[in-house]
């Protein structure tokens, strides 16, 4: 409707700010505050919480009992910039034009004219900060600061940092997209992660304390490149060594030519994970500290599965079993995700197994903090207060979730769409057609394909799924990003 009708649009913007400006009058520190923990390729079966062993994540473990955990959460894509861009607007990626990881030099952003969670925010009365990857555009018009982020620290213009150790960057003489900047007073033995949180901190410690916050700390960890503090690996080291001996790690195939991981037990992944751990309970301390925990709603979330399948020989650094694959598919472990969030003031802890989604957040967070209702432009996304509240939804518990990923991945990826509803699973290649479809009840790891038994479902869903894409994608040529070659290889990101 936008591009079609750009007074509308205009207009809608516009009322949207009218709506917010009349909830401006009740802008104070009664109002919830908002801390949103969004890590990088964190898996679903990487957290103690989650079933893994080898990984120590007690803070995370210990917030989990008393917050609400949602056991069925999806990232709205099996790769980063499009769940980031989803995350943001609540629509699905294609309607943005970003259908893929944001590779440097491709001109692919967000748009400037999208209004993203940092503006509606910003615009309640609401001081806004972001730190970390945002990999939604390498151009300082780009910057969250440019999308209703007011103060932000440590915002690089690539999916990666150069280095998780100072001085972060690649090359003493040459600037390049990797490089992260604000962290020039860093010393030898200074950990990227643990300076975002203490940045973090230290933007609640001065922020006004007579208007509420909206914080998004979104970690570079546990992207590659896989480093962490020595120490912290010497320690996983030694515990691989006690459990596993010598013996190499096992790997499986997830399809011709892709190897994954098998079992947990990579020593600096781990220690990425539990220095993550630490950094999470740093902030919900701090929280604690500054008696805003009560009237905090804090969420913790990853933007796709673990890295465990690549093309090639080596698997990635960590495993997604019972689920299947990993980042870059959209199998279960591709984007199936962990999803904690907790305001004390209001919710009480609980398990939630409904499907739910990145593109939910937008609606959900501006529904709880009160800021307006709008609709405009079409949101994907659906509110999940009523269920945080306890109460059943039954337009949440009708609802299909879909995923559209029409490119090729350095995971062995061959662009494929997916669509959930219920405890159906429908995979579907966009080159040759062919379809999956799995019984998420009887078969969460998705090995027992059902298309041929189940023929009329299978015809149902891919139907849904069709009509889905081409309502919501973008059709001006090279709209999405990046069109390659899906037979070429590409680098991971
Ligand atoms: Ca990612």
């Amino acid at each position: 409707m936008g591009r079609r009708f750009p007074w509308l649009r205009r207009l809608g913007i516009a009322a949207l700010f009218a709506l917010i400006s009349v909830g401006l009058q009740g802008a104070g520190p009664s109002q919830p505050n908002v801390v949103l923990v969004l890590v990088d390729d964190l898996g679903r079966s990487d957290l103690g919480v989650d079933g893994s062993t080898f990984h120590e994540t007690p803070r995370l473990d210990a917030w989990a009992r008393s917050a609400v955990r949602f056991t069925d959460f999806y990232s709205a894509h099996p790769v980063c910039s499009p769940t980031r861009a989803a995350l943001l607007t609540s629509r699905a990626p294609q309607r943005l034009g970003i259908t893929d990881w944001i590779h440097p030099g491709s001109g692919v952003a967000l748009a400037a004219s999208e209004i993203t969670l940092g503006e509606a925010f910003q615009a309640a009365g609401y001081q806004t900060a972001y730190l970390g990857k945002w990999h939604l555009g390498e151009l300082d018009s780009d910057h969250p600061s440019q999308h209703g982020f007011a103060w932000s620290r440590g915002v690089n213009r690539a999916g990666q940092p150069a280095s998780f150790f100072p001085p972060f960057r690649n090359s003493e003489t040459r600037a390049t997209v990797w490089d992260v900047p604000d962290f020039g007073s860093a010393q030898p033995g200074d950990y990227l992660t643990d300076l975002l949180t203490s940045s973090a901190i230290s933007f609640l410690e001065a922020r006004d304390p007579q208007r509420p916050f909206f914080l998004c700390l979104a970690h570079y960890a546990v992207h590659t490149p896989i480093q962490a503090p020595p120490g912290l690996v010497e320690k996983y080291r030694a515990k691989r060594q006690a459990r596993f001996g010598d013996s190499p790690t096992p790997t499986v195939s997830a399809a011709p030519g892709a190897v994954s991981r098998a079992r947990q037990d990579d020593p600096a992944y781990a220690a990425m994970v539990e220095n993550l751990d630490t950094n999470v309970g740093r902030l919900l301390d701090a929280l604690d500290r500054l008696k805003l925990r009560d009237n905090t709603l804090v969420v913790f979330t990853s933007d796709n599965g673990g890295l465990c399948t690549l093309e090639g020989k080596s698997p990635g650094p960590t495993c997604n079993l019972p689920w299947r694959s990993g980042k870059g598919w959209n199998y279960e472990g591709g984007i199936r995700v962990p999803f904690l969030i907790s305001w004390p003031a209001r919710w009480s802890a609980r398990t939630v197994s409904l499907p739910a989604s990145t593109t939910d957040l937008y609606p959900t967070l501006v529904e709880a903090c009160g800021l307006s209702s709008n609709q405009n432009p079409p949101r994907d996304g659906h509110s999940l207060v009523r269920v945080l509240e306890g109460q059943s939804d039954p337009a949440l518990e009708q609802r299909f979730l879909a995923w559209y990923y029409p490119h090729a991945h350095g995971s062995g990826h061959r662009p494929s769409a997916a669509l959930r509803e219920g405890r159906w699973k429908l995979i579907l290649s966009l080159t040759d057609a062919r379809s999956e479809l799995y019984d998420l009840t009887t078969d969460p790891g998705e090995t027992r394909d059902q298309s041929t038994t189940y023929s009329e479902q299978e015809r149902r869903l891919r139907s849904q799924l069709q009509t889905w894409i081409e309502a919501t994608r973008v059709r001006s040529p090279g709209a999405e990003s990046v069109p390659r070659d899906p037979a070429s290889p590409r680098p991971q990101p």
